[in-house]
């Protein structure tokens, strides 16, 4: 019976440091999606490098990682140790899909876009010594059914949150955005009923998760759909997180709704107040129809528990900018916010301008061992990279003060107890985040590459 073991790597680790940040320490989907397309004689083991030592001397014979750009590094350290040992390494995820060149320097084989059915294909062909170096979908292939299995997820401390797709990809044009790259603009849904049964689920055993992460980058790509969806979760009576574009606001019924079927916090990213850095983002979607501040007015008005994005860096943004933001956003009664800078993911739209500009710092950023979170990556128009960064900072610290949350927290109304769990979560790990290593710092062997 072949024995395989599944690693999500964590994004890295200073030295001394045994446990990482928080609120990133959610169930890894990919793992479930994986776990019910493994055959099953196979013996499936999970490890999750952000909870447990991962034990690299059990005997294994096939790894699985899953890589984003930010653990690549991590990715690339755990698969020398699997490597070194004679286990052979199969990679996927976001950054294997936008690197697949790269990564198929640390690993045996290499999984592009969406495995449910590459995997299966992938774990025969393992077992027939005839592993291939790069699996692809079939063309815009549907994955059938899309079904999870989370058993190989039981016992670990996890946040008290179900994650649960209702689509993938997104189709609009962000330029900076790593997930319409990946998934070229398109956009897929599972059937209602589908996704139905799952939060049914999960309301009907009991699930200490109660809460339900959504975690489609854009749940209103196809606004009728949610409807659909939205009327059914309504006598679940569960409570939900989740991310949806400017669209929603412009919409009554569906905000109603929204509210109705248990929202306790919409991620919207608003992006720039600046009317000229949505255009250069390619975010025209946030001026229409009286842009952000008539959506933010109807959040407000039918009581959305928002949670506003900011991105910074654009060619138009001043210092003053920052400090308007904020103020934008305590004045409206978020309940949370996030105010990064532009990230240049590969193989994104924005890296390659930036490199055709001549304006990437480090070319491949996240394999620089200088590199460290929220360094700016590449040259801003009109601020220092150390600028930008400085100013990020102080806005995170200005919306997460005691003045910001106290005022705040008059907008939860009778939601206080989320308010302030989910506001001092945030607050604490504020400085964590602060250049946390990519990798871990204490591991000072040499990655080793495919011959
Ligand atoms: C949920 C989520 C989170 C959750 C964490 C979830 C968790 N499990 O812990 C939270 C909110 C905490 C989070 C945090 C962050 N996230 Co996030 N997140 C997502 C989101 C929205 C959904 C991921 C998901 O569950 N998808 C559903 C599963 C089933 O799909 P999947 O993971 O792609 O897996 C499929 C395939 O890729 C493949 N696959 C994946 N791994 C493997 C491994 C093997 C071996 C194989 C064969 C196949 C395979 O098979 C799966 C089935 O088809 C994605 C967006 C997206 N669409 O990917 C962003 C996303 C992954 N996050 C992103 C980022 C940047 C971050 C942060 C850095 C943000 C920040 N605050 O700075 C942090 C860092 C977290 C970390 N890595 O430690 C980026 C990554 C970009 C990139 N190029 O890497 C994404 C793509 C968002 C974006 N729009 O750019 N995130
Ligand atoms: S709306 Fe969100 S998910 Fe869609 S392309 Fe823009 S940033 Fe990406």
């Amino acid at each position: 019976m072949p024995r395989v073991t599944l690693i999500h790597p964590c994004l890295g680790r200073r030295a001394g440091e045994r446990r990482g940040l928080r609120t990133w320490q959610m169930q890894p989907l990919w793992v479930a999606a994986l776990a019910a397309s493994t055959p099953r004689e196979v013996e499936l083991r999970f490890y999750d490098d952000r909870l447990e030592k991962i034990p690299f001397d059990e005997p294994t014979d096939l790894v699985g990682i899953s890589v984003e750009t930010y653990t690549a590094r991590r990715a690339y350290q755990i698969a020398s140790e699997y490597r070194r040992r004679g286990v052979p390494v199969a990679m996927g995820g976001i950054h294997a899909t936008l690197c697949p060149t790269e990564v198929a320097e640390y690993a045996e084989c290499v999984v592009t876009g969406e495995a449910e059915q590459t995997w299966p294909r992938l774990v025969d062909d393992f077992r027939h010594g005839r592993l291939e170096r790069f699996y692809r979908p079939n063309g815009g292939a549907f994955p059938t059914g899309w079904r999870y299995d989370r058993s190989v997820l039981h016992g670990k401390r996890y946040l008290p949150i179900k994650l649960i797709e209702f689509g993938r990809g997104c189709r609009l044009t962000c330029e900076f955005c790593a997930v319409q790259t990946a998934f070229h603009s398109t956009y897929l849904q599972r059937p209602v009923d589908y996704v139905i049964a799952e939060v049914a689920a999960t309301a009907a055993n009991g699930d200490r998760a109660k809460l339900i992460f959504f975690v489609d980058d854009n749940l209103a790509c196809e606004a009728g759909r949610l409807k659909e969806f939205l009327r059914a979760l309504i006598p679940l009576r569960v409570r939900w997180v989740g991310q949806a574009g400017i669209n929603v606001a412009h919409d009554p019924e569906l905000l109603d709704l929204i509210v109705r079927s248990g929202c306790r916090c919409l991620l919207i990213g608003f992006e720039s107040l600046q009317p000229a850095n949505l255009r250069e983002m390619g975010k025209p979607i946030n001026e229409a129809h009286g842009g952000i501040e008539r959506a933010v007015g109807e959040l407000r008005r039918f009581r959305v528990p928002v949670y506003g994005t900011f991105v910074f860096g654009c060619d138009a943004d001043t210092p003053d900018d920052f400090q308007s933001t904020v103020e934008f956003s305590v004045a409206h009664g978020f309940l949370l916010a996030a105010f990064a800078h532009l990230m240049p993911f590969p193989g994104t739209p924005l890296y390659l301008r930036l490199a055709r500009e001549c304006r990437l710092l480090h070319e491949s950023w996240w394999l620089d061992p200088q590199y460290a979170y929220n360094t700016v990556a590449f040259q801003p128009r009109h601020l220092s990279p150390q600028e930008l960064r400085r100013h990020c900072l102080a806005a995170r610290r200005e919306f997460f003060s005691w003045p910001s949350m106290l005022r705040r927290s008059l907008a939860a109304g009778p939601q206080q107890r989320n308010f302030w769990t989910v506001n001092l979560l945030h607050r604490v790990e504020l400085g964590l985040r602060d250049g946390h290593p990519l990798g871990d710092q204490t591991w000072t062997r040499p990655l080793l590459r495919a011959q």
